[in-house]
């Protein structure tokens, strides 16, 4: 049996124009969660002594432990405005930049968003990076002027002080919302550009030029969070109080007579109040009066607040208390706690439930709002064209968009993302209220059962204790089996007590238990699958994700479990209509992270999910029993369904790998495992980050500031030579043979301008579609239509991008001239920081930007790229991913191909190999083997040449694509390794606030963890400083917590990916000079931080490394000679 208010939701779920589906964001402990209780006691599902203590939302135990939000969690709450009733569906999201996958999950589901700001701490990363997400998604966001009461209490601030910061932060948040609308704006504007040009060019028709700005005719009044737009809350979610403009507005026309809409527009700004005249006017500031927000607004609160918590007046708390006509019961009133009484008074003057859920319900979109543009951009991700899509797809458009929960609609539900719930906690497992005929069922047995114990007693006493014996016996036996059953079902319920459910949405349709629906997975292509039935292929609905075969995304599964979110629990319901959030169960098998069910087939899968962070720290798991092996595996797989985030491995090495976006992600990552999933006994590695291996221009300046000579320069790179078949001719240049020595090749490396890579790094998706689109075409594979479905916003970003790769090229010097135009490939990964550059003479190779020319150009270039073209680039992209120092992957590095030469018979070995061995007088061991092996025994039949000799030369060193491949590979390598190699580390950015006592304890920290502090400023009207800082991820574990105990917990920083930094250290380096060796000792590796890092490496993979462990033993000796 349903409770009654879950009938009552269930009803309002049917009416989509009440319902609203938002999501509260902010920074961490900005106070969602906080925030989300006094909306959930507003229900009565917590009391309202508790809200804010209770933090209801969060209800995994490490949650309440660390008083951080780590999972999104959804509860639907009712609320009444006047005549009409509304439907919330509240997601509260964590706001630790570790855990913002969950929030990406949370802001795909809803419509809307209530975005918080701590106005104690201001605008904070995270807080941008929220606005941003919303705006990704087209939400609409509110935003809360949070935690006021620690501006009366805490700062002191007079009222007109905390007018001028109010305004402040409001400017900032402001500042924001107005960047994300411009370059919005800007991008719309270029691609709406474009296609009237193409309109253009199509008809041939006369052009127009426009000549406005897109920014002047878009309205972006009702874009910014603004008082008088009632938009903006200000509120003190513990004290329980929340007001927006409006409220005062309306109390205030009655009282001074004046207009309401007069009062609304101008309660918040530069107004004063004229009181000889009763007229509002401007100028307050200029005049030194009173801004009516301060007069009317907050001098009333002040007054509440310092009459209750600091004079503790009785008679004036009285008075107020009469004047607001309040209620307030004894026991608040005479608590000992002032705080108590205050937040009983002001909860109920200015209930916080209702002056958030009025702006939401007046404010945010219901379900029906549906932009025609977030249709567009769920149904077609990445750069796929909206028209290009089936018409039977663009029709579901309409669908979307009315958003109606009729029986011929498809249905449509995505899912954002799959958590973990306990079994017993299950509706359907929960013990319910037994019913009339359960208990007269009870009553019957036991009575039974009664009557047989009396009639047993009543036979004589000692045959019925023998009876009853015997009776006893074949019980058990009888019984056994049937506890071994259940026996055996407990080991299985003990590896499944967690079942997964889906995080989903309704767009369309209504879900109903024991419907059939498609499942669609991510990489479904409905015009393919469209096709496909068209040409008589059935479905076969019959499997599992597991059991798919490759470039099959689509399985069926009947739906069984639908329920209501309701915080901690869960509601069964029978079906779900459009424009609501649902839990759904039973998809495990079906769904990995986030899918689409619908009932067509024509329904695209949902475009992917903006991730703010990525994972960047791994660690490597074992059992503490080796037999526990398949439970951890088990367990591992288990936790990446339940988070958007983490990437699960098994490396080569055999090791079992998980990556997470941060410190306290990867803790929770392994706790899960070891505490609900695994349920087992874990070795947990140290942490492993990754590096990056890169060559820089020679340094002009040795170790200790003397000036470097041309000699020594060219002695290190001497040093490194030997290889065979590879001939270096200058650094960074070096030509090599193929094994078979029918193929030359000359290639260079080059330090790329920093800049440059960190434009590919920060492209590296679009690259990758530039590489599909391109290639599609150029070598003439399946897709030849791929560029034209190419979108045109796709288009432009892939034209801008090669524009600002021109110009920063430009920038760097005149070698690099031209060379946008030939770039070959990107890697590794045919995405990475690396460019491989054409630079082959007579070889006019089309380049990679060949999808922005026009088909016929494009068409004319099919053919022209050389047979083995792809070899080379397949080794360029080996080399870069594992470099020589580490096998960590390259970054900013070009690598160019000067010489390409295939002969038609073996060339001699490199020149100066040669003459170097005949000067030494004897054979290398190395060439001793290449001869033997290179020159065959002189036979008439092979002589070079001939068809046949090549022929064998094929069979004797594999295929000649491979044998191209490797040596490319090693010539790179070697080419890389002429010049002087640098290791980069990844850094994490962090903001730090603290006061100036302990401000040197935190540069003393950073310092020592080689971080530097890129900014410093004082916040405005406090003695707190806010620090922004950098880090090396590889010095970063232990940090937060190392800050917060120095600082006795003032500061606790918030560790962001920012960018790769180059260590400017030479791993091998080793002194050379006299002062050098004055500086170092003889040994000096201690102080080489890139030594250390790559030798951390080397050992973790395996690799050599070079060491000596004890050296100079004898020193040892004359210390003891002091004695
Ligand atoms: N003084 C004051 N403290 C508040 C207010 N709202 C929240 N807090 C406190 O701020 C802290 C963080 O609150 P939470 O609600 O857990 O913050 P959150 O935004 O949910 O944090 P995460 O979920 O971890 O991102 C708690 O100690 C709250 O008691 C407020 O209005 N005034
Ligand atoms: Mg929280």
């Amino acid at each position: 049996m349903k409770s009654k208010s879950t009938q009552k939701l269930a009803e309002l779920q049917r009416n989509p124009a009440n319902i609203r589906n938002i999501c509260i964001l902010a920074h961490v402990d900005h106070g969602k969660t906080t925030l989300a209780d006094v909306l959930v006691a507003s229900n009565g599902i917590i009391s309202h002594r508790m809200a804010g203590k209770l933090r209801y939302m969060d209800s995994r135990e490490d949650e309440q432990v660390r008083g951080i939000t780590m999972k999104s969690s959804a509860i639907s709450l009712h609320f009444a405005q006047g005549e009409q009733e509304y439907l919330i569906n509240l997601i509260d999201s964590p706001g630790h930049i570790d855990f913002s996958s969950e929030v990406s999950t949370a802001v795909r589901l809803c419509d809307g968003a209530i975005v918080i700001v701590d106005v104690v701490e201001g605008v904070c990363p995270q807080t941008h990076a929220v606005l941003r997400q919303a705006w990704l998604e087209n939400l609409k966001p509110i935003l809360v002027l949070n935690k006021i009461d620690r501006l009366v209490s805490e700062w002191k601030f007079t009222p007109l002080e905390t007018y001028l910061h109010l305004q402040q932060i409001l400017e900032q948040v402001n500042a924001i919302t107005g960047e994300l609308f411009t370059s919005g704006v800007f991008e719309k504007e270029s691609s709406q550009a474009e296609e009237n040009q193409e309109k253009e060019v199509k008809t041939n028709g006369d052009q127009v030029y426009e000549w406005s700005s897109a920014l002047d005719d878009t309205d972006d009044a009702d874009l910014y969070f603004s008082p008088d737009q009632g938009n903006v809350v200000f509120a003190s979610a513990l004290d329980g109080w929340a007001f927006s403009i409006g409220h005062f507005a309306e109390l205030y026309s009655v009282k001074l007579g004046i207009n309401a809409g007069v009062l609304k527009k101008t309660l918040w700004g530069d107004f004063y109040l004229d009181t000889k005249q009763k007229r509002i006017r401007k100028g307050a500031q200029a005049k030194g009066k009173k801004p009516l927000f301060v007069q009317f607004v907050l001098e009333n609160l002040w007054s509440v607040y310092e009459a209750v918590t600091v004079r503790k007046d009785k008679e004036m708390i009285e008075k107020i208390v009469k004047s607001l006509n309040l209620n307030i019961p004894p026991r608040d009133s005479r608590h000992t706690d002032a705080r108590v009484h205050l937040q009983a008074i002001v909860s109920q003057w200015l209930p916080l439930s209702k002056a958030v859920l009025d702006v939401v319900c007046s404010h945010l979109p219901s379900p029906k709002d549906f932009l025609p543009e977030r249709v567009e951009k769920l149904m077609c991700g990445g750069a796929r064209r909206y028209d290009s899509l089936p018409s039977q797809t663009q029709q579901l458009k309409e669908d979307f968009l009315s958003c109606s929960p009729g029986e011929d609609k498809p249905v449509i539900v995505f899912i954002s993302k799959m958590f973990p719930f306990d079994r017993q906690c299950l509706p359907q497992n929960k013990q319910r209220p037994l019913t009339e005929a359960d208990l007269a069922q009870r009553r019957l047995v036991a009575r039974q059962r009664h009557a047989q114990r009396l009639a047993a007693q009543s036979d004589g006493t000692q045959e019925a204790a023998v009876s009853s014996e015997v009776a006893v016996q074949p019980e058990k036996q009888e019984s056994e089996p049937f506890e071994k059953e259940a026996g055996e079902n407990e080991i299985e319920e003990e590896k499944s007590d967690q079942v997964f459910l889906a995080f989903a949405r309704v767009y369309s349709g209504t879900v109903k238990k024991g419907q059939k629906l498609y499942v669609l997975g991510p990489k479904h292509d409905p015009s393919r699958v469209l096709e496909e039935i068209g040409e008589g292929t059935s479905i076969d609905d019959s499997l599992t994700v597991s059991e798919l075969t490759s470039g099959h995304h689509i399985t069926s599964v009947t739906v069984n479990d639908l329920y209501m979110f309701m915080g901690r629990e869960l509601e069964d319901l029978d079906e779900v209509p459009a424009g609501n959030v649902l839990g759904i169960g039973g998809l495990e098998e079906h769904v990995l992270k986030s899918g689409t069910l619908s009932s067509t087939v024509a329904c695209p899968a949902f475009t992917a999910m903006y991730f703010e962070a990525a994972p960047i720290v791994k660690v490597a798991l074992e059992p503490v029993h080796p037999a526990d092996m398949p439970k951890l595996v088990h367990g591992m797989k288990l936790l990446n369904q339940a988070d958007p985030c983490v990437e699960i491995l098994i490396q080569e090495t055999g090791e079992h790998v998980i990556m997470a976006a941060g410190e306290v992600h990867l803790q929770r990552c392994v706790d899960d495992i070891r505490e609900r999933y695994s349920k087992i006994e874990l070795n947990v590695s140290a942490p492993i980050v990754p590096f990056r291996e890169t060559i820089v221009p020679p340094p002009t300046v040795d170790r200790v500031n003397e000036a470097i000579t041309n000699e020594k320069q060219s002695m290190a790179i001497q040093e490194n030579s030997d290889e065979e078949d590879i001939e270096l001719i200058e650094p960074g240049l070096v030509e090599t043979l193929t094994p078979n020595r029918m193929c030359t090749i000359r290639l260079r490396a080059i330090p790329l301008p920093y800049e440059v890579a960190k434009i590919i790094d920060d492209h590296a998706e679009l690259i990758k579609t530039l590489e599909k689109y391109s290639m599609a075409r150029l070598v003439e594979k399946e897709d030849t239509q791929a560029a034209e479905r190419l979108k045109l916003e796709t288009k432009d970003a892939i034209r801008d991008l090669k524009a600002k790769l021109s110009a920063v090229f430009q920038e760097a010097g005149k070698k690099w001239n031209g060379v946008v135009n030939r770039i070959v490939s990107f890697g590794p990964k045919r995405m990475g920081p690396n460019v491989l550059v054409n630079n082959i003479p007579e070889y006019d190779r089309p380049s990679i930007w060949s999808c922005l020319e026009s088909i016929e150009d494009q068409v004319a270039k099919v053919g022209k790229i050389r047979e083995y073209d792809s070899n080379i680039v397949s080794g360029f992209q080996l080399a870069t991913l594992q470099g020589p120092m580490c096998e960590e992957p390259m970054m900013g590095v070009c690598f160019s191909v000067e010489k390409w030469e295939m002969h038609s018979e073996p060339q001699p070995l490199p020149s100066t190999l040669t003459e170097e061995d005949e000067e030494n007088g004897e054979l290398q061991p190395n060439q001793l083997k290449n001869n033997s092996t290179a020159k065959p025994k002189p036979d008439a039949s092979l002589e070079p040449g001939t068809e046949k000799s090549v022929q064998f030369k094929r069979d004797v060193y594999g295929p000649v694509s491979g044998q191209i491949m490797s040596t490319v590979k090693d010539g790179l390598r070697k080419a890389f390794q002429s010049q002087p190699q640098r290791l980069m580390v990844a850094m994490y950015t962090c903001v730090i606030r603290a006061t100036a006592e302990v401000l040197g304890k935190v540069y003393a920290v950073l310092g020592r963890r080689h971080g530097r502090v890129t900014f410093e400023d004082m916040m405005e009207g406090s003695q707190i400083f806010s620090i922004t800082a950098v880090l090396p991820v590889v010095e970063s574990f232990g940090f937060a917590e190392e800050i917060r105990k120095r600082t006795s917990g003032l500061a606790s920083p918030q560790l962001q990916f920012s960018h790769w930094e180059v260590v400017d250290l030479d791993p091998y380096w080793v002194p050379t000079t006299e002062e050098e060796y004055m500086h170092f000792g003889e040994k000096a590796d201690s102080e080489n931080r890139a030594r250390i890092y790559m030798d951390n490496v080397r050992r973790r993979k395996g690799l050599k490394v070079d060491e000596r462990i004890v050296e100079f033993a004898e020193k040892q000796r004359t210390l003891s000679k002091k004695k």
